[in-house]
């Protein structure tokens, strides 16, 4: 590592935005304390003069955004991010809309990303993109004389290749990708789909280094995190009152309406536990302008009513919703209260949701994990309860279970995540990554061996 070495983050946003995203939170904590620059969009929609670059100080990390304009903004983010690459990344290939429009909107900011960066970059600075929205920043990089390292992560999962093939330009995404000097995935799975798809859609072409860095959390600080005096109590110890824990992102991708289906089975096949039992949802909104999230909303919203309307009585709400987002002060200390932790997505890069449950546990006491095969955290977790979440009637038996789980059990398959948690954590993320990336600059393509993560060429 060269004295003058600086790492640039770009992503799509700056942390000057309020976000509820994983990306956000699990980048900051990494940051802290490094010499640093993060470049992104600053939230900012501004029809007049989006060429300029706001710069401030967050500690010691510099941090450099933009605006962009309204129209930018849509085609770029809500339409081809969100209206193509998101859905499509999740094999969610109904709900992809794809316009030619939206594609040039793509290029466009990705292309004016790339040119507001390069006269702050130094020479020996080390790039790390971030995510779907900037797939194409390498190209519009080296296409502009930028020559310093360029690394990729992708937070979201990577499709198969009979689902990639059917997103529009795939073709040029992946020559675009393979522009990157390293690219990092969240699973073995996301890195064996994005090196199958190179090789069915661009034979005979070499594939850039690839690695799996499945992105952690800082267990000891969510632990200290969760210790502190709650400020919302919803199951105090002396009730009988048992905690069902989600948070996610208001997002059809983390499978809501499947889960509150699973909970709504679990009454109605479990009566002894009326009253006994409570699922407290938290979903704040996001992208709330896609009409997929708009229709989502209905439909979390009339399911609540009806399991309310079933269920319900004066003294006993089975079901708690809320859209508001809390401050990580309230959400430690409520992941530590909840007897269970329902986290079950329909496809998730990783979940980091559910790695902040555990961290957040009672070790003598500790709550259970029902987590999604489909999230990237069931390859790491093998101490929660997998399960399949399109299947309710399996859902509600593993709440069940956890329910009713022996303290001995959960105490075991507590242990056995938190090791994890440690093994895998945040600041391991970070820095297996920048020591591959930093490896790939010093031999320039091949990596020496005995590095960390091992990634690979193919
Ligand atoms: C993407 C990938 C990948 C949620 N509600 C509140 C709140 N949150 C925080 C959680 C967690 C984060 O937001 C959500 O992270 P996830 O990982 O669950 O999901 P995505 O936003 O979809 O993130 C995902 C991640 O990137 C990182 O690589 O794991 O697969 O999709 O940290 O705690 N935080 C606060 N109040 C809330 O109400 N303060």
């Amino acid at each position: 590592m060269s004295e003058q070495e600086r790492l640039v983050i770009v992503a799509n946003r700056t942390p000057a935005v309020k976000s509820a995203g994983g990306l956000a939170s699990g980048l900051l904590d990494a940051l802290k304390a490094k010499p640093s620059l993060w470049f992104g969009w600053s939230g900012e929609l501004r029809d007049d003069d989006a060429n300029c670059v706001q710069l401030f100080s967050l500690g010691r990390l510099i941090v450099a955004s933009i605006p962009l304009t309204t129209e930018a903004h849509n085609r770029y983010y809500n339409g081809f991010a969100n209206g193509v690459l998101w859905p499509a990344f999740h094999h969610r290939l109904d709900l992809m809309s794809f316009s030619e429009d939206d594609y040039a909107g793509y290029q466009e900011v990705n292309q004016h990303m790339a040119a507001q960066l390069r006269p702050l970059l130094k020479p020996d600075d080390l790039v790390w993109v971030h995510d779907y929205h900037l797939l194409l920043f390498a190209q519009m990089c080296r296409a502009q004389g930028i020559s310093q390292r360029l690394g990729f992560f992708l937070h979201i999962p990577f499709p198969v290749p009979s689902v990639a093939q059917a997103i529009p330009r795939i073709d040029e995404l992946l020559d675009a990708m393979c522009d990157y000097d390293l690219l990092g995935f969240q699973t073995e799975d996301d890195r064996q789909a994005f090196v199958n798809t190179c090789r069915a859609r661009r034979p005979g072409k070499p594939v850039p280094l690839t690695g799996v860095y499945p992105i952690g959390v800082d267990p000891h600080a969510l632990q200290r995190e969760a210790q502190v005096k709650p400020l919302v109590r919803l199951w105090p110890e002396d009730s009988h009152l048992q905690g069902i824990l989600s948070v996610d992102r208001l997002d059809y991708t983390k499978g809501l309406p499947e889960r509150f289906k699973a909970y709504a089975l679990l009454l109605e096949a479990h009566p002894e536990l009326h009253g006994e039992v409570q699922l407290v949802q938290i979903a704040p909104t996001s992208r709330t302008d896609v009409p997929a999230y708009i229709e989502l909303r209905h439909e979390l919203t009339a399911l609540t009513g009806e399991i309310l309307g079933a269920y319900g009585k004066l003294d006993w709400q089975p079901l708690v919703y809320v859209e508001h987002q809390y401050d990580r002060a309230v959400l430690m200390p409520l992941y530590r209260q909840a007897r269970v932790g329902l986290v079950t997505p329909l496809r998730d890069g990783m979940n980091l949701v559910a790695k902040e449950f555990v961290a957040a546990q009672n070790p003598a006491d500790p709550g259970v994990l029902v987590l999604s095969r489909f999230a990237g955290a069931a390859s790491q977790l093998d101490g929660a309860l997998l399960v399949n979440p399109h299947d309710p009637g399996e859902m509600a038996e593993a709440m069940r279970q956890a329910l009713l789980m022996p303290l001995e059990e959960r105490r075991a398959r507590y242990a056995r995540m938190w090791d994890v948690l440690c093994e895998s954590d945040i600041e391991g993320w970070r820095t297996r990554y920048l020591t591959d990336l930093r490896a790939v600059q010093v031999a320039n393509v091949e990596v020496e061996p005995g590095l960390a993560s091992q990634p690979r060429t193919v």
